[in-house]
């Protein structure tokens, strides 16, 4: 399938890079990009080979520079409302996905383009990226799901703090505040990216996904029913063939070979 405003490719099997691919306006979000982000996210849902999907920008400026100033200048506020549910809506998609989402951060990430950072399952960036959630400049506030999912990730002050004040961070100050899990030359970022990918990809697809599907349910729900919710992950785990695989390999010294059943 081919999109407008990004591209999709399979690199490697199992293994999908999703890039924004707007270089000219930094990646910036419209209607459109977001519809095809979605629409990929649908795609890759599909697909039962698929392992680890990466989304990273065009261009060697901007991972996305946020939501599209141009197009929204002359919203309504009902245009403003139904934008922002259609960001939160593909955005969200990413979380529900089965595989583990990886924003490789190469440049400028600032408002949506941090809110589409947020919504993988973890950020690796590049030395020159550069986060934010500038919309205050702008007057307006995060539409899709910063205010929130910035708090969670940085805690209550910090993200106040970059809410409040436009003030972007650099790099090595979103590792230090637990926003991007790691941070490499830019020239190495990619490669650092599909590295990650090829583990992934080596262990239990079926676990993985439960994995990530734990944290992203449990994270919100207190901490009794989200243990409950992994019993029963745990226990469904024992009715796989990748349980048997795994454990066998182990016990016969051989490196396990999953199928994802
Ligand atoms: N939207 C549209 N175009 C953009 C955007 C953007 N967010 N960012 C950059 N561009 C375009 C510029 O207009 C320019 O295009 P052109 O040459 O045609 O004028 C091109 O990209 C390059 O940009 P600059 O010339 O400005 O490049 P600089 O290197 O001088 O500056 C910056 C780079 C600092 C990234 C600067 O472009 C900038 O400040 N961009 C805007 C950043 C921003 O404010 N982002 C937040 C936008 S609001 C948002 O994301 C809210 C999300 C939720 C929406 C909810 C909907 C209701």
């Amino acid at each position: 399938m081919t999109y407008e405003n990004i591209l999709l490719e399979t690199v490697e099997p199992g293994i999908y890079v999703l890039t924004v691919n707007r270089p000219k306006s930094y990646n910036a979000l419209n209607a459109a990009t977001l519809d095809d982000i979605h629409s990929a996210s649908q795609t890759v849902a599909a697909d039962p080979d698929a392992r680890v999907l990466i989304i990273t920008g065009a261009g060697d400026k901007a991972f996305v520079a946020g939501a599209d100033i141009k197009e929204m200048q002359n919203f309504t506020g009902i245009e403003g409302k139904r934008f922002s549910e259609k960001g939160m809506r593909t955005f969200h998609s990413l979380e529900l996905l089965d595989i583990p989402v990886i924003a490789a951060v190469n440049g400028f990430c600032l408002g949506g383009g941090c809110e589409l950072a947020m919504s993988c399952d973890w950020i690796i960036a590049s030395e020159n990226a550069l986060f934010g959630q500038p919309e205050v400049n702008l007057g307006v506030t995060p539409g899709f799901g910063g205010s929130q999912r910035l708090t969670r990730l940085v805690g209550r002050a910090r993200a106040m703090e970059m809410l409040v004040t436009g003030n972007n961070i650099k790099a090595e100050q979103a590792e230090r505040w637990g926003l991007a899990n790691h941070v490499y030359p830019a020239a190495e970022l990619m490669e650092e990216a599909l590295k990650l990918a090829r583990t992934i990809s080596s262990k239990g697809p079926l676990a993985v996904g439960m994995a990530k599907q734990l944290v992203q349910h449990g994270q919100d729900i207190d901490l009794e029913v989200a243990c409950a919710m992994e019993s029963q992950a745990f226990g469904l785990a024992f009715s796989t063939q990748d349980q048997k695989e795994g454990m066998t390999a182990f016990v016969e010294k051989r490196k396990a070979e999953f199928a994802g059943q």
